[in-house]
């Protein structure tokens, strides 16, 4: 069992004796791909050490299969890009007393190695100002690769606008978690969020609420542009989603022609779904999707354009069908792998490799599991995302202010570490899964304070279950884990749910 002061949990970890003492005269070594992810890791230890670390950069370039030659000297962190002849892709890490070397496959991994690193620092390390501490490195030995490749987190800007500082803030928070996708939910009844410049209302009129009646907003390509980029340089990729036929409201009252009737409803501010549906059979909704895909897919130099599918109950199934088989193959013209809500595993004739994301429960109901096999038969793999598991926006306890309850009434702590995506009744397993989502929804959140209390601590169960083995996995222990952890949380001003699950300092 893994008593790593890490979270998600490392593959392996045994601590060793003494320390590494980081000073103003560390040097950073660090060549060709490693080079950013040191700037990255001197700007991250800046604000608390209050430290400028060099960086020397005139080592041997990107390693491959052979060991480290280069030797830097005492007192030195080495990045290094090279194999690790791990099972997958992934890190190793060995703290001395005398040096640090962190040697990873990629710069991906290389950049979750040095979060590990920095989660060896005295949690003081999150302050973003000056402490006066020693910055001790516990001597450790660590070989650490994650069980899924796609761990990611969905934000709802639909029902609720958050803006770039916000996301940008967020992207930070996730990448301490080893999390590395960004799934954006960018259209939905009550907002569209993304200017497109060939259909300008969407935005200029569709994006002018939110739900309870707010001022909405919506990001400019300029905005969208510096969250991809700022996402990028924490090894993130931006995940966009344009939810159609049905979540469509804002955009049939920006254009009324994309309505078979051509009578523009009014704009909606409220909670319900499903009520809302592109016209099926014009031609103009085809012209107006190939427009928004091919826009999109220009900005988003990431592999994926996710495409909702979900509860479009509003569209009858005859309709439905024709819609996806259209959609989809105008959306993978523009070169992107698809993604869907795992009702769109209804259609027969998805483009091959289709994602699915599941967010049925950990008992399937609806069918879901006959969606699913649909994905896996037409050569796709999923993403899981039980609603009773990991919705972010599930109330914690049934007498919280925020959040919803329709999966299944609250879900705890414990119900969020507590899962096996393998496990899941739908004749998956690990090789079916590209990984783990949770997806935060917004119907009753719309500030940055009481985003983080929803998303924390659940979201580091999240990425726990998505990057650690099945075998590192322990209630009891992950929560001794996170009460040690939590002065990081209190140093980095994340808000967080205190739940009584875990026996938080005082
Ligand atoms: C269901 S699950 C939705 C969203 C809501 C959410 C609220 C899914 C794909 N769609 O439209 O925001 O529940 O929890």
């Amino acid at each position: 069992m893994t008593t790593a002061p890490v979270m998600p949990a490392p593959v392996h970890f045994s601590a060793g004796t003494g320390h590494f003492a980081l000073t103003n005269t560390t040097v950073i070594h660090a060549s060709g791909s490693a080079q950013p992810v040191a700037e990255y890791l001197a700007e991250l230890l800046s604000p608390a050490t209050g430290f400028v670390l060099a960086i020397d950069s005139t080592g041997s370039v990107d390693a491959q299969s052979e060991p480290v030659t280069d030797s830097p000297a005492l007192g030195a962190i080495a990045l290094t890009v090279g194999n690790t002849a791990l099972p997958s892709p992934g890190y190793l890490l060995s703290v001395t007393s005398t040096r640090i070397e962190l040697r990873a496959d990629d710069a991906e991994h290389l950049f979750a190695g040095v979060q590990s690193l920095r989660q060896l620092l005295p949690h003081a390390i999150e302050s973003s100002s000056v402490q006066d501490v020693d910055w001790f490195v516990p001597c450790v030995e660590i070989t650490d690769y994650p069980r899924f490749s796609y761990r990611g987190a969905m934000l709802d800007v639909a029902r609720h606008f958050f803006d770039v500082a916000t996301v940008k803030r967020h992207l930070d928070r996730m990448s301490l978690l080893k999390l590395n996708v960004l799934h954006l939910h960018l259209t939905d009844d009550q907002g569209w969020r993304i200017h497109i410049d060939s259909w300008p209302n969407l935005t200029a009129l569709g994006a002018t609420t939110a739900v309870g009646g707010g001022n909405g907003g919506f990001y400019s390509k300029a905005d969208y542009t510096e969250i991809v980029e700022f996402a990028a340089s924490r090894y993130i990729t931006v995940v966009p989603e344009i939810d159609v036929p049905g979540h469509t409201n804002a955009a049939l009252s920006a254009y009324p022609e994309l309505n078979c009737d051509d009578v523009a409803p009014a704009p909606y501010t409220g909670i319900e779904v499903g009520f809302s549906s592109l016209c099926i059979d014009k031609d103009v909704t085809y012209q107006f999707l190939d427009d928004v895909f091919r826009e999109v897919s220009e900005l988003t130099p990431g592999p994926y354009l996710h495409l909702g599918g979900d509860e479009s109950l509003a569209t009858s199934d005859e309709d439905y069908l024709e819609f996806i088989r259209r959609a989809t193959a105008i959306a993978a013209s523009h070169g992107k792998a698809l993604i869907g809500w795992h009702e769109m595993g209804r259609s027969r004739d998805l483009p091959a490799g289709t994602v699915g994301q599941y967010w049925s429960y950990v008992a399937p109901r609806d069918d879901a599991d006959k969606r699913v096999a649909s994905f896996i038969e037409q050569g796709g793999q999923m993403i899981m995302s039980p609603a009773d598991a990991i919705y972010l926006d599930m109330k914690y306890a049934s007498d919280e202010e925020l959040g919803l309850e329709w999966a299944d009434g609250p879900t705890t702590l414990h119900d969020a570490y507590t899962w096996d995506p393998a496990a899941i009744t739908i004749g998956v397993t690990d090789e079916h899964i590209l990984g783990i989502e949770a997806p935060l929804w917004t119907e009753t959140i719309d500030n940055v304070r009481d985003l983080e209390y929803m998303v924390f601590p659940r979201i580091i169960a999240a990425a726990e279950i998505a990057w650690s083995p099945r075998s590192a996995h322990d209630w009891a222990d992950f929560t001794r884990r996170l009460a040690d952890w939590s002065p990081r949380l209190d140093a980095a001003e994340i808000t967080y749910n205190r739940v009584n699950e875990v026996s938080w300092p005082k």
